[in-house]
Order: C-alpha cells, then sequence, then structure tokens
C-alpha cells in the first residue's frame, strides 16, 4: 500500500501533474508546502500595512480608490492562500498565531516603512513586479491548490504592479519635487525588492529539496536575475536611477550584471530586527484581538443556523 502511494506521488511529479489534497505525500512535503503558502500568506496579510498607511492620504479620490482596491485584493490573497493550507490539515488560527508570536515568517520587503506616496508607487512597481516575476512560474508547482491561487493571484499582481508603474509615470511627468520623491522612493526599495527573492542558492537550504518535488521551478537567483532583465528597461522609461553603480550589461551572458545584495542587511531583517518588523506584527496582533468578537460571533451564527437546519 505504501509503496503504491509514493509512487502515484513520484509519477505525479514526473508527468508534472498536480498532487492534490487526497494524494498521499511525504511529510516533508507537505511541511514545505504549509510554510511556504502560510509565508506567503502571511506577507500579503502584513502586506497591506505599508500601502494601507497611505489610504487616508491618497492625493486624490482616484488615487485613494485604486489603492483601496489593491489593499482589499491583498487581503484576498492571504485568505484564498490560508484556505489553501487547510487542504493539508493547518488551521488557520493556529496559523495566524504563530505569525504574531513571531514563529513563522513573512517576506522582508514589509518591513520597510512607506515615507511619501511614491512609495505606493514604487511598491506597485518593484515589489509587486518582483512578485510576479517569483509567483508566475509557481502557477506551474506541483501542490494543485497552491498553483491554482497563484493563476488568480498572478492577474491580479498584474494590475497592481501597473497602477504603479502608472502612478510613477504621473509623477515623473509632474514637478521636480514629485520626481526627486521618486528617485528617493527608488533608491531606498530597490536592494529590498532584491532580498524578496530569497538568500543567494549557495546558502538557501530548502530550494534543492522544493526544485526535485517541482514545488520551486526556478532558483532564487535564476528569479533575481529574471527581475533585473524585465527591471532595468523600464527604469529607463520612467526615467530614473537603479542605485547600483554595478548595474551593467553583460552581452556575453546576456543579462545585466549587478551588485552584491547587502545579505547582512537581509538576515537582520529576516530575523525581526528590520526598520518596522516590530510595528508590523505589532499592528497585526491588535487586529486580531480587536477582531475577537467578529470571530465569537460568526462562529454562533453559525451553530446557530446548524442548529435550525438539524
Ligand atoms: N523574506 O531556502 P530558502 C507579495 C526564508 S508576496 C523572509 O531560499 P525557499 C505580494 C525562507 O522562507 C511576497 N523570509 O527558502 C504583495 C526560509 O525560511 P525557513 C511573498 C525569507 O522557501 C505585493 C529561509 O529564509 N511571496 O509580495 C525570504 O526555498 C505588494 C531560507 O530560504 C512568497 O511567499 C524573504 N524575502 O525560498 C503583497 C512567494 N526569502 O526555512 C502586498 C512564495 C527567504 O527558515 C504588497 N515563496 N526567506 O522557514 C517563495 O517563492 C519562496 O518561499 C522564497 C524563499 C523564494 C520566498
Amino acid at each position: 500500500m505504501t509503496a503504491m502511494v509514493e509512487e502515484h506521488f513520484e509519477h505525479t511529479l514526473e508527468k508534472d501533474q498536480r498532487i492534490e489534497p487526497r494524494d498521499w505525500v511525504p511529510e516533508g512535503y507537505r511541511k514545505t508546502m504549509i510554510r511556504m503558502m502560510a509565508q506567503h500568506a502571511h506577507s500579503e496579510i502584513i502586506g497591506m500595512q505599508p500601502e494601507g498607511n497611505w489610504i487616508t492620504r491618497a492625493p486624490s479620490l482616484r488615487r485613494k480608490a485604486i489603492l483601496l482596491a489593491k489593499v482589499q485584493d491583498e487581503a484576498g490573497h492571504g485568505l484564498y492562500l490560508y484556505s489553501a493550507t487547510e487542504t493539508l490539515g493547518a488551521d488557520r488560527t493556529d496559523l495566524t498565531e504563530r505569525l504574531i508570536d513571531g514563529k513563522q515568517k513573512y517576506s522582508s520587503i514589509f518591513n520597510y516603512p512607506t515615507l511619501t506616496f511614491a512609495d505606493v508607487g514604487v511598491i506597485g512597481w518593484l515589489v509587486d513586479g518582483a512578485a510576479i516575476c517569483n509567483q508566475v512560474p509557481l502557477c506551474r508547482s506541483s501542490y494543485g491548490p497552491y498553483a491554482r491561487a497563484m493563476i488568480r493571484i498572478c492577474k491580479e499582481e498584474s494590475f497592481h504592479q501597473r497602477q504603479g508603474y502608472e502612478l510613477l509615470m504621473t509623477m515623473m511627468k509632474g514637478t521636480q519635487a514629485q520626481r526627486d520623491m521618486v528617485q528617493d522612493a527608488v533608491n531606498r526599495w530597490w536592494w529590498p525588492s532584491l532580498m524578496m527573492f530569497g538568500p543567494p542558492d549557495t546558502d538557501s537550504p530548502n530550494t534543492a529539496q522544493s526544485m526535485a518535488w517541482r514545488i520551486k521551478r526556478h532558483t532564487n537567483d535564476e528569479l533575481r536575475q529574471r527581475f533585473v532583465d524585465m527591471t532595468v528597461p523600464q527604469a529607463d522609461i520612467l526615467g530614473v536611477t537603479l542605485p547600483d553603480p554595478d548595474l551593467r550589461w553583460n552581452a556575453e551572458r546576456g543579462h545585466y550584471d549587478f551588485g552584491e545584495v547587502d545579505w547582512a542587511e537581509f538576515k537582520q531583517v529576516v530575523s525581526g530586527n528590520g526598520p518596522c518588523n516590530a510595528q508590523r506584527v505589532e499592528h497585526r496582533r491588535r487586529a486580531h484581538e480587536d477582531g475577537a468578537w467578529v470571530r465569537e460571533a460568526a462562529a454562533a451564527h453559525a451553530a446557530k443556523r446548524q442548529g435550525s437546519i438539524a
């Protein structure tokens, strides 16, 4: 029996088909998928904060409506991904508690502050751009519920990326002060965006196994390079400079060369010591505690309905 289910798992991967919740999976596969989906869900939920910070201060009704829609989409992505983790037996309440107790990670990028409205544009352009670059290949990830979630999420991320780029285009056509604001935001967000792809391949403990299980389809460095190649021409069109003196086209490689990411900073941020880690987690904790009465009311309502049906 065990040999048969193991064979089914291996065959499914070999044929590049999807693993579904009903299928047997090795314990390591289940744990890896839950970790990755939970971290992704947490990132979407925590990721609402840096931009959400600007909803009340958006410069026009149009920008406010767009930003509100984007942040709502992020909440939707988070909930969708928590549901995907539940198909593998995880419990959403438990995952939320692990997040606010600092036991589970979320993307390092959301621990940086949003100082001006240009940051909203740069998050759309660079952060959503990096997210798309990382997540489009995950639409072919071996775990069915995650791969399917990625299809919808990527479509929405793509709208997010365009709204950011359009916002920046508008600011770049404005005053010198607006152009300076955009450049300043690019200077602050460029390197943290490159960190979103994770540690270098030589220092990435999970990549080899996740590639073998076809959970990940490319390594961290491959995707980081793809992002740089995609973004440099966009920066030229926008008229901003990317803050890397080593950035140049390498005709031999057919890619842009770029400087070394500050991995010491990355490690600091991932281990909880970034500029906004404490604030982000504390905000999430408060929202969770303030929402307790809603969860209780929903549970009471569900119990009552079930009673009346029975
Ligand atoms: N930040 O061995 P690896 C978004 C952790 S969504 C924090 O290379 P792996 C949308 C890693 O988890 C952004 N931790 O790990 C949006 C592992 O942890 P462990 C989130 C990081 O899994 C836009 C350890 O380091 N996207 O932006 C980071 O093979 C705008 C060792 O690393 C996803 O989650 C990091 N940057 O590769 C929302 C996509 N990098 O084992 C709002 C799915 C690594 O200690 C506004 N995830 N770590 O628990 C992935 O593709 C992968 O999990 C990677 C990491 C590539 C992130």
